[in-house]
């Protein structure tokens, strides 16, 4: 399990928290990176301000990841409690999230198979949170900046403040709907109805996004947009990530790829379902 870290010891292992060392802002509060005083070099997320809301999220997202553990997620060390202050401490992984892969400044130059399985290394980390994990678990916040990339590039699921479990023989309904606008499902969005099938969407947004290099917020993505919605619309219904991504659209060049995006998108046309893209 994650292990306890004294403040002093992150201190400084982030050299007292150096400006310099400041990775980015996540949903939580500042990420500094780090090094141990046996090398190991980590990411420490820190709770900006100890809300409750804020300590709740820190408690689900300690006792979330330390109950799973896969190769497409991202590995806790441990955490520090100490009076008000709460921080969070992770393997560091680093080529940064998919999102700057993406669409960064310094974006990388992704080819077509690495694109492929940098989904397909998401798509297990999702399968095994919904299916193989002890528990069964909804993300509820899948999204490209989310998604960290390590050396070799294998994408590691982050972020599981806002995890949920979930039971299949029950209707969860949630009163307040969290997660990123342009990710969601949308009878999650719309009615708070959760199930593993909304991870299934935002897989599917993120897939696409990485496919196309397009963020999904851009506002000039035209029929490929449709075929990204469709595309993600067709993941949610069958939630075969797994198998759409591994066996069938590896297999494919990228032309292909769009003709499966079009077949999906043809067969969701007849589909009385809500169409998110265009609502
Ligand atoms: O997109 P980024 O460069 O990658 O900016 C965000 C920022 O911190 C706020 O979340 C980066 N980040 C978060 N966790 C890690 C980690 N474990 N290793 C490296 N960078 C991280 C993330």
């Amino acid at each position: 399990g994650p292990l306890t870290f004294s403040f002093s010891e992150l201190k400084s292992a982030t050299n007292d928290f150096n400006p310099a060392n400041k990775l980015g802002e996540g949903g939580f509060g500042p990420v500094y990176k780090g090094t141990l005083n046996d090398g190991r070099v980590i990411a420490v997320k820190q709770l900006s301000a100890a809300s409750h809301q804020g300590k709740s999220q820190f408690v689900t997202e300690i006792a979330t990841i330390s109950a799973v553990q896969h190769n497409n997620l991202v590995d806790l060390y441990g955490f520090c409690v100490e009076g008000d202050k709460r921080l969070l401490v992770y393997e560091y992984l680093e080529n940064n999230s998919l999102d700057q892969a993406l669409f960064g400044k310094r974006s990388l130059n992704l080819d077509w198979s690495t694109r492929f399985d940098i989904c397909l290394g998401v798509a297990r980390g999702l399968t095994y949170l919904h299916e193989e994990s002890r528990l069964r678990i909804v993300h509820r916040d899948v999204k490209a900046s989310n998604i960290l990339l390590d050396s070799n590039l294998i994408p590691k699921i982050s972020d599981f403040g806002l995890a949920k479990l979930y039971d299949d023989k029950k209707t969860h309904i949630s009163t307040r709907v969290a997660g990123t606008v342009g990710y969601l499902a949308p009878e999650y969005a719309m009615r708070g109805h959760l199930t593993e099938k909304s991870d299934v969407f935002s897989f599917g947004v993120v897939a696409l996004e990485t496919v196309s290099g397009r963020p999904n917020s851009d506002p000039s993505l035209d029929e490929e947009k449709i075929y990204l919605l469709e595309w993600a619309w067709y993941l949610h219904e069958t939630k075969r990530e797994v198998e759409l991504v591994d066996s069938r659209l590896s297999e494919f060049n990228e032309e292909e790829v769009k003709r499966v995006i079009a077949i999906a998108f043809l067969c969701t046309q007849a589909s009385p379902l809500l169409r998110p893209s265009m609502s």
